[in-house]
Order: C-alpha cells, then sequence, then structure tokens
C-alpha cells in the first residue's frame, strides 16, 4: 500500500512589531487557500507564527509581554485558521508563545485535525539565548526569559492524515541543531517531523565570526542529517525577512529520509513549497542501516543522559 500524502511549507516574511495578529492570519489564510490549490493535505507554519519573533524585545516587567501570548486556543483572533483547515479538509501546524492558566509560558507548538481538534501538541525544549538583558549584544535574544523549557518531551502519535495515517512529532527551531531530539523521535518510529523557526542570519552573540552562508547550510545540514538517520520526512517552515530591522533567513525545505532537500523555498517573504510524501520511504532506513533494534548499543551511550556539559578527556601519559 502507498502511503501517498501532500506536505506544504508556509514560509511567512516578517511580521513587524506594529503588526497584529490580524495581518498574520490573513497572510496565513491566504497560504491555506494556495495549499488547497495545490493539493496540500498538511501545511507547516513557523515557530512564533502569529507575532514579531518577540524575544528580541527586552521587558523588564514580564506581564507587559503577556500580549504576545495565546491563552486559548482557537481564540477570537486564531480561529479563521481553524474554519480554513476545515473548508479545505487540510491540517495544519502552529507554532505560538503559550500562557497557561497557572502562568507558565512555553514556546509552543500543535498539529490541529482539519475537524479543528489539537492532535498533538509540543513545547520546546533547547531554548537557545539568555535571561536577562545583555548590553554587549545589539540584538537580544531573550527566550530563556520568555519561556521555560518544555514539559512535554518529544512525543510522536499516529494520527490520520487525508487517507492514510502518519506517527507525527515536532521540534521547535534549535532544537533541529540536536541530534538527541531527532532519535528521541526516530525511537518513536516518526515518519513526519514537523519544525518552525525563526533564525537570525547574522549571529550577534559577538563570540567570533561565522560566515553569512554557513547559517543556512548549518540549519539544512541539522534537518537533513535528522531526516536520514531517523528514516523519517522533514517540513522546516521559516519565517524570513527583515523583522523590525533584523533579518531572518528562509530557505525553508521539505526533506525525504534519504536526506534529500525535495523542495526549498527561494524567497524571504511569504511562500508556499509543496511536496508529495510517500510515507512508506520511511522502511527503508528502519529496516536497514537506521533498524535501532538491531544496531543500537545504548549501553555505550550512558554520558548522552547521565552528562549535560562536556567534560575534557583524561591526558595521555607516556
Ligand atoms: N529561534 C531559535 O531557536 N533560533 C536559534 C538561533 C538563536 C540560533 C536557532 O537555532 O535557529
Amino acid at each position: 500500500m502507498t502511503r501517498r500524502i501532500t506536505l506544504a511549507a508556509a514560509q511567512l516574511g516578517p511580521i513587524q512589531r506594529a503588526e497584529g495578529r490580524d495581518v498574520a492570519v490573513g497572510r496565513m489564510l491566504r497560504l491555506m487557500e494556495k495549499a488547497h490549490q495545490r493539493g496540500a493535505q498538511v501545511v507547516v507554519f513557523p515557530e512564533l507564527a502569529l507575532t514579531t519573533f518577540f524575544p528580541r524585545w527586552y521587558e523588564e516587567d514580564l506581564a507587559q509581554a503577556n500580549h504576545w501570548y495565546e491563552t486559548a486556543l482557537p481564540s477570537n483572533a486564531t480561529a479563521p485558521l481553524f474554519e480554513a483547515a476545515r473548508r479545505y479538509g487540510i491540517g495544519f501546524h502552529l507554532g505560538y508563545a503559550e500562557l497557561t492558566p497557572e502562568g507558565h509560558r512555553y514556546n509552543t507548538a500543535v498539529y490541529v485535525h482539519p475537524s479543528g481538534q489539537v492532535v498533538l501538541k509540543y513545547r520546546k525544549v533547547h531554548l537557545p539565548g539568555h535571561r536577562d538583558f545583555d548590553p554587549v549584544r545589539r540584538v537580544q535574544h531573550l527566550e530563556k526569559r520568555y519561556f521555560e523549557p518544555g514539559d512535554l518531551g518529544f512525543p510522536v502519535i499516529r494520527a490520520p492524515i487525508a487517507d492514510t495515517e502518519a506517527n507525527i512529532g515536532m521540534m521547535i527551531c534549535n532544537d533541529r541543531r540536536w541530534p538527541e531530539a531527532w532519535r528521541v523521535l526516530g525511537l518513536q518510529q516518526v515518519e513526519l517531523v514537523m519544525l518552525g523557526y525563526n533564525t537570525p542570519s547574522l549571529n550577534a552573540e559577538n563570540k567570533g565570526f561565522e560566515a553569512h552562508h554557513l547559517r543556512v547550510a548549518h540549519s539544512h545540514l541539522s534537518i537533513q542529517a535528522g531526516a536520514y538517520q531517523n528514516a523519517c520526512f522533514a517540513v522546516a517552515t521559516a519565517k524570513a525577512g527583515t523583522e523590525d530591522g533584523h533579518e531572518l533567513f528562509g530557505h525553508s525545505i521539505i526533506v525525504n529520509p534519504q536526506g534529500e532537500i525535495m523542495a526549498q523555498a527561494t524567497s524571504w517573504d511569504d511562500e508556499l513549497i509543496v511536496a508529495e510524501a510517500d510515507l512508506g520511504m520511511c522502511e527503508l532506513g528502519r529496516r536497514t542501516i537506521f533498524d535501532f533494534a538491531r544496531h543500537r548499543r545504548p549501553e555505550h551511550y550512558t554520558r548522552i543522559t547521565a552528562q549535560t556539559g562536556s567534560e575534557a578527556p583524561p591526558r595521555w601519559q607516556t
């Protein structure tokens, strides 16, 4: 049985600080309509898709930042996305800032079934950046201030998509650089990883030089390796362009289990890219090179969970 589904990455151009959710949602609706016209059954929107990437702005008092967060989904502002999903029979992935009734703040993503039900929720585990205002940095990256590390692990669920079912999982932006995150998904037989990102074109940490072209290369390298080594598809969707004066690279991609890029965005604006995925392709890797049950040696991987930072090795003695 072939298990074909049509995947779309709905890249968003910049969303300025002054723009409301209505602007972002209006643009997302146009992308969903386009996705429908192009036969997509799953649409992946970026990380924090409803607003500007607000962790670049410092607020002393966290309560003053509450307007960036969603306290419920759907809300009045996001309901049109859920309606469009129902109208077109499309499932969608949405990244947003979540403020829970208990006051917890997470960088979150959900996958929403065309019926409007939330199938899967994920909260970003690897939060980059810093907690306090850093006067040395030209651009702040305050994810550690605005979010707690996710508390849901890396869940995978088997969910209906189009006429078949797929094992779906998620990561958010910086997670894609961590092979541990991919492997935890791979160990649950993930077939489709959805991930959104907001990645600046420049490394603003001022601790060394990273060539501009390598920023995109490192992103693609991580996603292609993750998909290949865990025998899954990945849809990686950017927010792109100059947002609040700061450049985010686009280069959204859809990758197959061989690690090949099937489709890639070429603009730094709203852009839909589409690729047809045969989920049966995940079997080859899973049954051969990456047959985990036959080849993994977890007894030699204990450092992965026992240790956080690296340790210097013993010095060779003559
Ligand atoms: N939003 C992110 O997680 N961005 C990071 C940047 C700061 C390096 C990323 O890994 O793309």
